[in-house]
């Protein structure tokens, strides 16, 4: 047998390149992998350490036997099928989350959920705002306000321009040598980005204007690149909503970032901020530390993954 990482899947067929010749192989799987007890739209992800057995040296397809180990995985609620979730990338060390403050529009919310995502499974976040090229005075005050919050919150931010490079040497030098997911909204730049950094690649990319209205992705399959000066990419379809539904309320509680200094405070430990007497994070919200709209995102998640808790009981 050989052994590769998984760099791209379309469904039914996973891009493999072997660890010695790099050559890519199209492999289907054999047997059924588990993980944990979800159900899940692809058993095999991105990111994957796999062994294979050719089925032609040739035409180089293959069967994969085994997945090795991972060290993470990223999942979310399957877009397509409610109950099922989906694998996003496995074996990762760090995430990229790229934002802007011109178009599309930022949504914080959406950003708390990545939050909760990286650190659910302790993997670094670098929040990247691109589009620098076209910021206005008041595009940079909403850029300033941003980045100050997460910054305050410990992430590293970084405001780039895909377009006329400026940022850029500072992403290639957090990239190199380490495997980096990006992940963010439609339209927003990722693809643009890792052309800006391996003009060599000549990813697609469209127009945000195109976007409006039809839910439409550029890219539509996540690929993981090698880059030349060392690492790897992996470049990711935009993101509109991310549903949870393989985390506790508990877990959904403990891994809230913008939460954690508070929560030490709470009288009870298992605090869910919620109706608990004695809660710091209820204090910090009454007297204005925390904004409503961050707590309301949070009870909105906790409700989300309740709801899916009860439901799965139901169902039997
Ligand atoms: N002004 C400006 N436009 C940019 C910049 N980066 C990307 N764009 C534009 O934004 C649009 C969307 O870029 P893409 O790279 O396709 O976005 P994406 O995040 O890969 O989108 P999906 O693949 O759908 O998730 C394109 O029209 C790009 O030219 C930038 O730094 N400045
Ligand atoms: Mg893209
Ligand atoms: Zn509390």
């Amino acid at each position: 047998m050989q052994s590769g990482t998984v760099i791209k899947s379309t469904g039914k067929w996973y891009d493999v390149r072997e660890d010695v010749s790099s050559d890519i192989f199209k492999c289907r799987i054999k047997g059924k992998f588990r993980l944990e007890n979800f159900r899940l739209t692809n058993p095999v992800a991105v990111g994957d350490r796999v062994k294979f057995a050719a089925i032609d040296a040739e035409e180089l397809t293959g069967t994969i036997q085994e997945i090795e180990p991972r060290k993470n995985y990223l999942i979310r609620r399957s877009p397509r099928m409610k109950m099922h979730q989906h694998l996003i990338a496995t074996n990762i060390d760090q995430i990229m989350l790229v934002v802007t403050v011109v178009e599309p529009l930022l949504k914080p919310g959406f950003i708390d959920r990545i939050m909760l995502l990286a650190e659910s499974q302790d993997i670094p976040l670098i929040i990247v705002f691109n589009k620098g090229d076209v910021y206005d005075d008041a595009a940079i005050e909403r850029f300033v306000y941003h980045r100050d919050l997460y910054e305050n919150l410990g992430y590293k931010v970084v405001m780039v321009s895909a377009l006329d490079g400026r940022g850029m040497e500072t992403i290639r030098e957090l990239l190199k040598d380490k495997t980096s997911m990006l992940t963010g909204q439609s339209g927003v730049g990722k693809s643009t980005m890792i052309n800006g950094i391996q003009p060599n690649l000549n990813l697609s990319t469209k127009e945000v204007s195109n976007y409006h209205g039809k839910g439409q992705h550029t890219t539509t399959f996540a690929e993981m690149f090698e880059l030349d000066f060392g690492g790897r990419i992996i470049d990711t379809p935009g993101i509109k909503t991310l549903g949870f539904m393989h985390m506790e309320a508990a877990a959904v509680a403990h891994n809230f970032r913008p939460y954690f200094e508070l929560s030490s405070n709470c009288r009870f430990r298992d605090c869910l901020h919620i109706n608990e007497p004695g809660c710091a994070v209820k204090a910090a919200l009454e007297i204005g530390d925390l904004t409503v709209k961050r707590y309301e995102n949070y009870l909105g998640i906790i409700e989300e993954v309740n709801n899916i808790n009860t439901w799965e009981m139901d169902e039997g």
